[in-house]
């Protein structure tokens, strides 16, 4: 009998105890910026094990100089989505998706885009505030100048020197910053265009930060990687360029372009792609999508999948239907998201 009201008076106390917790809990305190590296040794976050990466042959390395692979989330458009630029997203895809690196796209000229309407502060406090939630969490970051209707990047080259001089004094003693100065070249841009631009951003860059990775764009959409192999740029180090796949549209012969490209010698980022069609929708193709992870991880090159958000479109990763901002869980996700975080 004693024995039974203990248990009793001790699943009761339980009880109290929760129920006092979760009234004492506010409701903005789950959503609030966790502490640094919230839940993680500083040691064990993806930042802690691999420190400053830089490029060596064609392979991205950590500080001791052995080959790393970025598995990475891009935002969708920061103009769009800001909402998903938060701490306990980030934190999630840290902890239960294995994401170790966050890239954050802003559109320069589609809708209030940075060139086109968008308010800058604004656009450059999201940004600011992208790479801080990730640098508390350990994580990579990636600045996206994400042109994609203004096809030829030489349009906006004084506002995207302008803006890259600013990263990067700010941002030239992180660790974890990486730098894309033109995510899809495309229309009639020929790679020598880009490369003329490119090497104006990278003088830009350089001036204030020696060091972090910078992510040139290719033409036709960041595909033509040989057109890079074959001419690239010369005179820094820690470039890459751009590689991006639909897996639903694009498939053997571009993974043989690839594998070129790595012969040639090109140091590649495969900054964007998605499972679905070039669209950013229609059908998914899971098949060709193994093919390509497993590919790329064969190669040692880094992914970053398009896109967090919960747009009604097949390439989010989340479904229309959730409201979360963070803290996805297994019914959030859209048949992407699932794929993605299985992997
Ligand atoms: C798409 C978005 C879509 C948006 C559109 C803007 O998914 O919601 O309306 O851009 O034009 C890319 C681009 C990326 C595209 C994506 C899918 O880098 O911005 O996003 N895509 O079309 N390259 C190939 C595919």
């Amino acid at each position: 009998m004693k024995v039974h009201i203990k248990k009793y008076a001790a699943k009761f106390f339980c009880l109290l105890l929760t129920l006092a917790l979760t009234a004492a809990i506010p409701a903005e305190a789950v959503t609030a910026a966790p502490s640094k590296n919230a839940g993680m040794k500083k040691s064990q976050t993806p930042l802690g094990k691999n420190g400053r990466l830089r490029v060596k042959k064609t392979f991205l390395v950590n500080s001791k100089g052995k080959a790393v692979t970025l598995k990475g989330v891009s935002t969708h458009g920061i103009n769009w989505f800001p909402k998903y630029v938060n701490p306990k997203a980030f934190k999630t895809l840290r902890d239960n998706w294995e994401v170790n690196c966050i890239r954050l796209a802003m559109y320069t000229e589609e809708y209030n885009g940075y060139c086109s309407g968008g308010n800058k502060k604004d656009l450059k406090n999201l940004i600011n505030k992208g790479v801080k939630y990730a640098t508390d969490l350990g994580m990579y970051v990636i600045i996206d100048w994400h042109i994609l209707s203004d096809g030829n990047p030489k349009k906006n080259k004084a506002q995207a020197t302008a803006f890259f001089k600013e990263m990067a004094k700010k941002y030239k003693k992180h660790k974890n910053v990486l730098y894309e100065i033109c995510n899809e070249p495309n229309g009639n841009v020929k790679w020598k265009d880009i490369k003329a631009y490119a090497k104006s951003v990278i003088k830009a860059i350089r001036t204030y930060d020696k060091k972090n990775i910078i992510l040139v764009g290719t033409p036709t959409w960041s595909q033509d990687v040989d057109a890079a192999a074959k001419s690239p740029i010369t005179g820094y180090s820690n470039l890459m360029y751009t590689f991006h796949f639909y897996a639903a549209t694009h498939k053997s012969s571009y993974r043989s372009k690839v594998e070129k490209a790595v012969k040639k010698g090109l140091p590649m980022f495969v900054s964007e792609f998605g499972i679905c069609e070039s669209s950013g929708s229609g059908k998914i193709d899971k098949t060709e999508a193994n093919k390509w992870v497993k590919f790329l991880k064969k190669k040692k090159i880094s992914y970053v999948c398009w896109n967090l958000s919960n747009k009604n479109e097949s390439s989010s990763l989340l479904k229309s239907s959730c409201k979360r901002t963070g803290g996805f869980q297994s019914s959030d996700l859209s048949a992407a998201g699932k794929w993605f975080k299985k992997l």
